[in-house]
């Protein structure tokens, strides 16, 4: 599937390979520096295949040490062996064949943790998306799928514990203090969900019944001593289980699910089949360490990959393009479960303000590409919050345009249909148009054409009769995927003085109008309702049912009632944080007036304190949007001086006017001594710390920053705290004293002293650069362990704009030189760390020129990986 320049993978090229493999025998030998893979596959040429096709099988820095096709060893000119290659001439064409080969892998020298790695002595494995070839030599491809058997064999004191996909078969003893273990997966999988680990573990085992009445042992592992925190991970995967039964009515289908935390990973955790491995970051809880933001990240992250077991595993992809086909289906799910198990309407608000920070910047520049992308270079590098995040937002839409029921009927055809095969969004969305008798083929523009639509609303009013304008735009972009009209989903309501919804006779020649929702599928539709006795508030975008840069020109008189009117909760945030923007763009590009924002502060104010609201929706309300999204709505020649001013100024101001209400407000709100994760304590908490900053602000004073510190009962308020004190009195006594009590409390907790390093890596202050890269020298720091880079390096860039962009360009060149140093151990997250210079052509010219340079430097370096190459040639394009 490469083309000519050996780089460029392209969708069209896509063909089945050539032969089936129909079993897959493993045999790891674990041994201090050295482990022996012996594979054994069963093949046969893809019946109905015409002609004779060498077997080209992938691998990457591996040593083969023998190999023999059906028991005979296999000359040397029988086959040729590149660094990326194996192809075997003279293979059978008819009927079954054996192939054997053994190869020599070195974990612990595999600091890209692609693979199999050791980390803290634990052997494991990361094989998605192209990392078994790292293994062993095989046609690492989604659309491949075998049974695996595999036996692992180690030192008992060095690995107690031996763990592969699958049920447990059998296990024994060995001379000399070894030991094996057999794991049997009958579920035929891609070689992407292969999972090995082995160590010396803590476990906590839990059971759980499915529906249909099989019994299921439950563990999660851990490195030792740690088992504890992982209770609120366990009770989330159980949670997660029944609601797969009941929301979609999926089982588990193994007699055991293990979960193992691993403190070196490159992502969040990975889906293997009865195997899931986890970074620790989403495994381990508990209240003295962990905030309720990471109570809500396990959860999440638990559920996402138990979903993983039907929407990725049981039904894969074809190939790498189909990747939203089982990620942002899944994050869907995930999505779900979460709107389900705490707040519909504070998840979604998170969901978007999440999408607008990091997928609306992907989309609008230099890294822009469709949720199905057509071309990659370096496939990890897709794995993106464009296929993720708005792959997510078009299950959304489909299911608000199918309604319930619908998208059910079609998610179960799905599952019936394509259970056990690797599959194309094309088969996806067939299921939903044969159960509902829809034709989707405009909404299928949504997977192809990139770029963030424009949806603009006009409205006039005359004579009982409200006329709507709706019209969508989408750039060409830099991917010039095309610019059709695609279908959107515009869910509306017309909002009276009271507060009630009105229900009008709606006509439109162009757009269909039904159950709150405008079907806009032209450029342009014009939508009248009439007979109305007064004009309505216009209530649009619900829910956000479309992923789209809506321009609305609301009075600020009517975003302001329907801040305090609009029945749906998602829509007074909505219409606050619509007044709230153009406070801050407005403040960036001109300074702060307070005449002028006044009443914007007052409905932020009013809503915050509204008792009719849940207290996590009011945080959210009482929030400001962060540096990072202010810049992306001030879109050109950014100076992130003028952002960050405009910010403090607004905070400030919020806690000066509101001073009153919002101490009240945190006086009402005194914490629980007993904590609880549960969702309704987390917001009380949330509430009571997102006035903290506004009102230390107004004060001038971190004193009840300080006293919040020193007197928290848990790590939510105790970091809260923390980052006032080191993000508004930078330098203070009272910043440098508690982050010296953090560091001492936490000194050997990983997790939290990860925590410790973000927020000094963010704080926005004048030194932040030179005191990052102290920090970069501290004992604690460790450049190969990819939680800690992200936490000083990968926050610098990413949420500290006033640092990373400093005007003489220091800040700039410090990360990139960070991350070339970073390519050398670990190519995957040193590409995804560089992902934060996507923004660079919106800055003013100076930090714009000074960001160019810094890429170019990048660029400039020899041996650069293929990873970070690519991510570096894409920004600069
Ligand atoms: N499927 C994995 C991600 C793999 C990333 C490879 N670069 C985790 C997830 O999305 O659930
Ligand atoms: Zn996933």
């Amino acid at each position: 599937m490469r083309n000519e320049d050996g780089q460029t993978i392209r969708l069209e090229d896509y063909r089945p390979y050539d032969y089936l493999v129909h079993s897959v025998d493993l045999d790891f030998t674990l041994g201090d520096g050295e482990t022996t893979v012996r594979s054994r596959l069963i093949l046969e040429r893809r019946p109905g295949e015409e002609g004779y096709a060498d077997l080209v099988l992938d691998g990457d820095e591996i040593e083969m040490t023998s190999i023999a096709v059906d028991g005979a060893p296999l000359e040397a000119g029988l086959y040729e062996l590149t660094p990326e290659r194996l192809v075997i001439q003279a293979v059978p064409q008819e009927g079954r064949f054996t192939l054997e080969v053994v190869t020599r892998l070195e974990p612990e020298k595999n600091s890209k943790l692609m693979g199999l790695y050791r980390t803290k002595g634990v052997w494991c494995t990361q094989c998605e998306a192209e990392g078994f070839r790292r293994i062993t030599f095989f046609p690492d491809r989604p659309d491949v799928l075998s049974r695996y058997r595999v036996r692992v064999e180690a030192d008992r004191a060095a690995a107690p514990i031996l763990l592969s996909n699958g049920n447990p078969g059998e296990r024994g003893e060995l001379p000399g203090g070894r030991h094996f273990a057999v794991w049997d997966d009958p579920h035929p999988k891609p070689s992407y969900l292969f999972a090995l680990v082995a160590g010396d573990l803590d476990v906590l085992t839990d059971g759980f019944t499915t529906a249909g009445g099989r019994k299921v042992d439950l563990a999660i592992y851990t490195e030792k001593g740690l088992a504890g925190r992982a209770a609120y991970a366990m009770d989330a995967l159980k949670r997660s289980m029944v609601w797969d039964e009941k929301r979609f009515g999926r089982e588990y289908d193994l007699d055991i699910f293990n979960i193992v935390a691993v403190s070196d990973f490159n992502m969040g955790a990975m889906e293997n089949k009865g195997l899931n491995v986890f970074n620790h970051k989403y495994v381990l809880l508990d209240p003295q360490t962990a905030t309720d933001g990471d109570y809500a990240g396990v959860e999440t992250v638990i559920a996402h990959e138990y979903f993983h077991n039907w929407t990725g595993n049981r039904i894969t992809c074809r190939d790498w393009f189909q990747l939203c086909l089982k990620e942002g289906l899944t994050v869907y799910r995930d999505q779900e479960f979460s709107a389900d198990e705490r707040s519909r309407a504070v998840k979604r608000i998170a969901s978007v303000a999440s999408l607008r920070a990091h997928q609306f910047p992907e989309d609008q520049g230099p890294l822009q590409h469709p949720v199905r992308p057509t071309r990659y270079r370096e496939i990890n590098n897709f794995y993106t919050a464009t296929v993720y995040d708005k792959g997510a937002e078009l299950v959304r839409m489909i299911a608000t345009i199918l309604g319930e029921d619908g998208f059910r009927a079609g998610m179960d055809l799905y599952f019936e249909r394509h259970d056990g095969e690797a599959t194309t969004i094309e088969a996806f969305i067939a299921c939903f148009e044969e159960v509902t008798g829809t034709d989707l083929t405009q909404f299928a523009l949504w997977y192809s054409q990139a770029g963030t639509p424009t949806l603009t609303v006009r409205e006039s009013f005359e004579a009982g009769t409200l006329t709507l304008t709706l019209s969508q735009h989408l750039d060409g972009g830099a991917a010039q995927t095309g610019t059709a009209p695609m279908h959107l989903p515009v869910r509306f309501a017309l909002v009276g003085p009271d507060g009630a919804e009105i229900d009008a006779k709606a006509e439109s020649a162009e757009a269909r109008v039904a159950d709150g929702i405008i079907h806009l599928t032209t450029a342009e539709a014009t939508i009248v309702f009439t007979g109305l006795a007064q004009r309505p508030l216009l209530s649009i975008l619900r829910d956000f049912s479309a992923p789209v840069t809506l321009v609305h020109e609301q009075s600020a008189e009517d975003r302001a009632a329907l801040a305090r009117r609009d029945p749906n909760d998602y829509a007074r945030w909505a219409a606050v944080n619509g007044l709230v923007e153009t406070m801050l763009v407005g403040a960036a590009r001109e300074g702060f007036s307070e005449a002028r924002d006044g009443e914007t502060i007052d409905a932020l104010v009013e809503a915050a304190g509204d008792e009719n609201l849940e207290p996590a929706l009011r945080a959210l309300i009482a929030t400001l949007p962060g540096e990072v999204e202010i810049a992306r709505l001030v879109a050109k020649d950014v100076d992130p001086e003028a952002v960050h001013a405009a910010r403090i100024a607004a905070l400030t101001a919020i806690g000066r006017l509101g001073a009153g209400p919002l101490a009240a407000l945190r006086e009402s709100l005194a914490t629980d001594a007993d904590f609880s994760p549960d969702a309704a304590s987390a917001g009380q908490r949330a509430l009571r710390n997102a006035v903290l900053a506004p009102l230390s602000l107004a004060a001038g004073d971190p004193g009840a920053a300080a006293a919040q510190y020193a007197g928290a009962t848990n790590m939510t308020d105790r970091l809260a705290g923390l980052s006032v004190l080191v993000h508004h009195f930078a330098g203070s006594a009272a910043a440098e004293d508690a982050l010296a009590d953090f560091y001492g409390r936490f000194e050997t907790d990983d997790l939290v002293i990860d925590k410790w390093f973000a927020i000094q890596a963010t704080a926005p202050a004048a030194d932040t650069l030179e005191r990052v890269a102290a920090l970069q020298r501290h004992p604690a720091f460790r450049l190969a362990n990819p939680n800690r880079a992200r936490s000083l390096i990968g926050s610098f860039a990413a949420a500290n704009p006033l640092a990373f962009h400093r005007a003489d360009g220091r800040g700039q060149a410090f990360v990139a030189e960070q991350l070339v140093a970073l390519d050398r151990l670990n190519p995957q997250t040193a590409a995804r760390l560089a992902t934060s210079f996507r923004t660079w052509r919106s800055l003013e010219p100076i930090r714009r020129e000074n960001a160019r340079a810094a890429l170019a430097a990048m660029q400039d370096e020899k041996s650069l990986s293929k990873d970070l190459k690519d991510i570096v040639e894409r920004t600069l394009q």
